[in-house]
């Protein structure tokens, strides 16, 4: 039987939070048995934002040791950087053609990233960031796959991907396979230390707000007990009234793999200290291997090769999807 195909990626726009970890790149892990998987690091997308360039190279090159040293596999999924591949971005353009001004306006995320560049007072806001959901309509409908597992709050994203592929189909012929969202199981967004009413995000300007998987066991101890709750001393799952506490708890539930009801008889009669203590000793028994292997996979040949083969693989589908939609829109003179 052949096995159902998937693909996301993550945009390197700053070092891989556990937020980003536990959302997607665990499910990734544990998909590529059943999937057949196509994860790439999303390098097009990051430029939508004003980038320093050695930033983003330091960052690029972190977040592809991550993706391996998180237990991603070279000989099960295909693996590749975005711009090693550019019918990504040239069927990122026509898609640009096919949508509308409407349908980008809406999009919450660019609503939030344009405010933040506005905000900085240095930058202005640029045309990619408006048009970023077309380059991940090309991104998602390349490989025909099935699914895309994304976090909750990318959900829209998939959804103007499947609009434009259906008008293309409609338009065009049958070019582009409708994917669904796979929100994946934990279903859990996890939150800014400092602030637990918004995500955490690897952009974020405050260090203390996140936990990148590059953490030292010391920084994780010192953010977590940092981290913002209230002052009831009550620990109960209750996002509404206790968003600190609450995300702290779905940390410890998504690593320990345990339910809300497991977790508040856990810490029954316990105070924020303990809170604080568990979760913290679980990120860093999570996080120890893992950066063990980024260790040994950092700078080697043998990471290089990876990325290389699963461009070749990716090109050669990319390559045939773009030839098609070229021809079905009249846009190869030679051939109808
Ligand atoms: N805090 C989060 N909790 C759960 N899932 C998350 N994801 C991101 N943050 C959380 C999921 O990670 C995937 C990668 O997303 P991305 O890197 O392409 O962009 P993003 O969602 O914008 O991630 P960040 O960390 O917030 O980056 P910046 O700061 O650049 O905006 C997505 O599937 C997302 O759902």
């Amino acid at each position: 039987m052949t096995k159902k195909k998937m693909v996301s990626g993550i945009t390197p726009s700053g070092t891989m939070t556990l937020g980003n970890y536990l959302g997607v790149v665990k499910q990734w892990v544990e998909f590529q048995n059943e999937y057949d998987m196509y994860i790439f690091i999303a390098n097009l997308h990051a430029i939508t934002m004003p980038q320093d360039k050695e930033k983003l190279r330091k960052n690029l090159k972190e977040v592809s040791t991550l993706y391996f040293a998180c237990g991603m596999d070279a000989n099960k999924s295909t693996i590749f950087l975005q711009s090693d591949v550019m019918e990504h971005a040239q069927l990122g353009w026509i898609m640009n053609t096919q949508s509308t001004m409407g349908e980008l306006s809406r999009m919450t995320q660019f609503k939030d990233k344009s405010a933040k560049v506005e905000s900085s007072g240095k930058e202005s806001i640029p045309a990619g960031l408006f048009t970023y959901p077309t380059l991940m309509a090309a991104d998602i409908l390349m490989y025909d796959v099935d699914f895309v597992p994304v976090g909750v709050d990318q959900k829209q994203h998939i959804e103007i991907a499947r609009d434009i592929a259906i008008r293309m189909n409609n338009k065009f012929g049958d070019l582009f396979t409708i994917p669904e969202a796979l929100i994946t199981k934990n279903n859990i967004k996890i939150m800014d230390l400092q602030d637990p009413t918004k995500k955490m995000s690897k952009s974020s300007t405050n260090p203390k707000a996140i936990i990148t998987m590059l953490d030292k066991p010391e920084e994780i101890r010192s953010k977590i007990k940092a981290a913002v709750t209230d002052s009831e001393n009550l620990i109960k799952y209750d996002f509404e009234n206790k968003p600190g506490v609450t995300n702290l708890m779905n940390i410890y539930m998504i690593l320990k793999g345990i339910t809300k009801e497991q977790a508040e008889a856990h810490w029954n009669n316990k105070n924020y200290k303990d809170l604080k203590d568990d979760v913290a000793e679980a990120i860093v028994e999570m996080i120890t291997p893992i950066q063990n292997r980024y260790n040994e996979l950092y700078n080697s040949k043998e990471m290089e090769q990876w990325l290389e083969d699963g461009a070749n693989k990716a090109r050669k589908i990319a390559y045939k999807k773009l030839q098609k939609v070229q021809n079905n829109m009249g846009l190869n003179y030679k051939r109808k």
